[in-house]
């Protein structure tokens, strides 16, 4: 566009659960401004926003798309996010980068499962609001229906703009209710005035009493002059319409149908006049690095930089690129930038303005737009770019706490490094996305938002770094203590050829408290075991704690008093008095009442009201215990202690039991005993598994 200024953008993110349509909504808009030349569908795998292979076999979006367009000399960044609540982190990314999103609803379906878990992200972002009534040509639909819905569901005044003129096959037009005039469908997306059909009258009358009380109320003047009896004019609603807007006291909405064009003009003027513009948004708001105080800067292409980059993305035909928001200033290839959140120089490369898949180059990104560098070397997403000399810090993008775990490993040995690299790379692109390699288990954790994304992690191992991976159930990593106090003799003696090894050591088991570890005393009076040995002694022992004696678990909580012992002139050495400690313990061990401890996690689950009962019972068959629970608005917050042995996949489990309403987090609590019926089952699978590997 030429001469682009931040006032004649718009950045609107298009949010709401999967299938409802938000793809084929962009492609149409697309299409109706002549980005494309073709009307895709999702069906048939060929639109512009849902073009990797792992969406277009599944025929959802799985990664933030970014299209821009043109229409009535204003641009307009298309943020097209995923409705799966695994892909949460994409849509977290793009309502960041948005100055307004559109909250999608289906019209035959009205609230769905999941619209809850997006609406409150869109809340949480706290930016303004316009709702599309989508596939409204579908049999079922019912607009007012769904926004009554909406309104009763979400505690939000979800309030018509325009009203339809038909609805399911009917659909064939729209009273915008500003006006209040007519206007019938052409086929290309357009709409011609026509008179109201006298069937829709009375609807839209009420629909527009409705629309002006909003406006009214969200302007003083214009309260004032409604309360006084005056007639509010076309502009007036207008600007009340659009400071309730701003104000988020209330959300309008359009009806659309995508597939047959219909309502698309309406969509993209209602945004040039609706959204705000970045400058509309005011200054941008930061914090000097390393501290918290306020930094602010104008809207403007010409003043100091700021810009965040919300995405990185690498597939293959686009390259790899940063995507990023200017927000302050402008942003020029070949130029030195500051990191601020890295505190690091960055050089920018190439910059491009991105529409799907494909790419153009860009001479600059100015202040308000959206778009994207050659993937820079030393920033990530979530980082701010900035001037050294004017550094600032902007909010970064708030991605959710991972709520699921698997083990993950190869087949193939050989590809242990490809799997690694792979992973890295798209742990890059992936923020949600956590990779552990957990040593003391031997296994490499991914930690992620859902089993969708698993599934497409290990689709893109796959395809782009040809690694054949497997997933698996994470061990769990259990312990051993004892519960008696014994008292044990170690006596190591061996007699070949020349010198012998000799050692004897009385050691004293006793369980200590849960969580105190490993404690050793030495009680040697009279030098029975010479001092230089001592320290041996606690060595074996300690190793000998590594494998417990009821199935291979590292053992805690036990002191280990070293009272008396033994030893040989000759014979003695700090090899054979180690060896002794470890025989103590681990006869010792067994006379001691050994017994497997179990992880115990603390559990929070956030659930709307309606589902605490079937949660809280849940997790009490989950062998959970029920700390407590706390209102948080319209959920209700249960925090419980449940093994975990219990929670593989309770993300899964949870999302099934609650229509996908509910989430939670855990972080590691105490260790706890093992009820007998459980404990056998660990120590038998802990046994196969060692002859497992023994064989193998
Ligand atoms: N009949 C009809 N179907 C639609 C329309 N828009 C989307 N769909 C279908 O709804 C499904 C989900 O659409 P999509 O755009 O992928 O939804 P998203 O997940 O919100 O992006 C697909 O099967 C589409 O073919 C529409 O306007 N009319
Ligand atoms: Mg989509």
């Amino acid at each position: 566009m030429k001469d682009l200024q931040p006032s004649n953008i718009r950045n609107i993110a298009l949010c709401s659960p999967h299938g409802t349509g938000k793809t084929s909504l962009a492609e149409s808009l697309l299409y109706r401004a002549k980005v494309t030349t073709r009307h895709g569908k999702v069906e048939e795998g060929t639109t512009a926003l849902d073009f990797s292979p792992e969406e277009i076999h599944r025929k959802i979006t799985v990664s933030l798309g970014v299209a821009p367009l043109e229409w009535r000399d204003t641009k307009v960044n298309l943020l097209d996010t995923p409705g799966y609540a695994d892909f949460v982190g994409d849509l977290v990314a793009g309502l960041r980068v948005a100055d307004a999103a559109a909250f999608c609803i289906k019209a035959s379906a009205g609230i769905e499962a999941g619209s809850e878990m997006v609406w409150d992200r869109v809340e949480e972002r706290g930016c303004p609001v316009i709702c599309l009534v989508t596939q409204m040509e579908k049999e079922h639909a019912a607009f007012a229906k769904a926004l009554d819905g909406a309104t009763s569901r979400l505690g939000k005044r979800f309030v018509p703009l325009a009203f339809p003129i038909g609805e399911g096959e009917k659909f064939r037009g729209l009273v915008d209710l500003l006006s209040m005039k007519g206007y019938l469908f052409e086929k290309d997306g357009s709409a011609k005035e026509a008179p109201l059909p006298p069937e829709v009258e009375a609807d839209a009358q009420k629909a527009r009493g409705a629309l002006v009380d909003a406006a009214a109320e969200a302007d003083d003047a214009l309260l004032e002059k409604f309360l006084g009896g005056g007639e509010l004019s076309v502009e007036e609603v207008r600007r009340g319409v659009r400071s309730g807007f701003l104000n988020k006291s209330f959300v309008p909405a359009l009806p659309v149908a995508s597939y047959p064009m219909m309502g698309i003009d309406h969509v993209l003027d209602t945004f040039v006049w609706l959204l705000p513009s970045p400058v509309d948004c005011g200054p941008v708001t930061g914090v000097k690095p390393g501290t918290e105080e306020k930094v602010e800067l104008p809207v403007q292409p010409h003043g100091h930089l700021a810009a965040l980059i919300f995405k990185t993305s690498s597939e293959t035909h686009a390259g790899d690129l940063s995507m990023i928001r200017v927000f302050a200033g402008t942003l020029v290839p070949g130029k030195e930038v500051w990191n601020a959140s890295a505190q690091r120089a960055e050089k920018i490369g190439q910059l491009f303005h991105v529409s799907g898949k494909e790419r153009k180059d860009a001479p600059n990104l100015i202040a308000g737009d959206v778009g994207a560098a050659v993937k820079l070397r030393e920033s990530h997403t979530g980082q701010t770019l900035c001037e050294k000399n004017f550094p600032i810090l902007l909010r970064p993008i708030p991605f959710p706490h991972h709520e699921l775990e698997v083990a993950i490993f190869v087949k193939n040995k050989a590809d242990e490094e490809k799997m690694g690299s792979g992973l890295h790379k798209l742990r890059e692109e992936d923020p949600t996305l956590h990779v552990h390699v957990d040593s003391s288990l031997h296994q490499t954790l991914l930690q992620a938002t859902g089993d969708l994304q698993v599934d497409v992690i290990v689709e893109k191992l796959q395809r782009r770094f040809g690694v054949h991976v497997e997933l698996a159930k994470p061990r769990i990593p259990y312990r051993e203590t004892i519960r008696r106090s014994v008292s044990k003799q170690g006596r190591h003696k061996k007699q070949t050829g020349g010198r012998g090894q000799f050692g004897d050591v009385h050691v004293r088991l006793e369980p200590l408290k849960s969580g105190s570890g490993f404690e050793f005393v030495d009680e040697i009076v009279g030098g029975s075991v010479p001092r230089n040995y001592i320290p041996a002694v606690e060595k074996g022992i300690i190793e000998a704690m590594h494998e417990g004696v009821l199935a291979g678990y590292p053992v805690v909580d036990v002191r280990a008093a070293l009272y008396d012992g033994s030893y040989h002139t000759v014979d003695s050495s700090e090899m054979a008095f180690k060896i002794a400690g470890s025989m103590a313990f681990k006869e010792g061990a067994k006379e001691a009442g050994p017994i497997l401890l179990e992880p115990i996690v603390e559990v929070e689950v956030r659930v709307p009201k309606d589902f605490v009962g079937s949660v809280t019972g849940d997790l009490s068959s989950k062998r959970g215990k029920i700390l407590g629970m706390g209102e948080e608005g319209r959920y209700e917050v249960i925090r419980a202690h449940v093994p975990q042995a219990e929670l593989y996949k309770y993300s899964t489990h949870l999302r099934s039991l609650t229509q996908g309403r509910a989430s939670h987090r855990t972080k590691f609590s105490h260790y706890e005993e093992i009820p007998r019926e459980f404990a056998e089952k660990v120590v038998t699978q802990a046994k196969a598994e060692k002859e497992a590997m023994a064989s193998a």
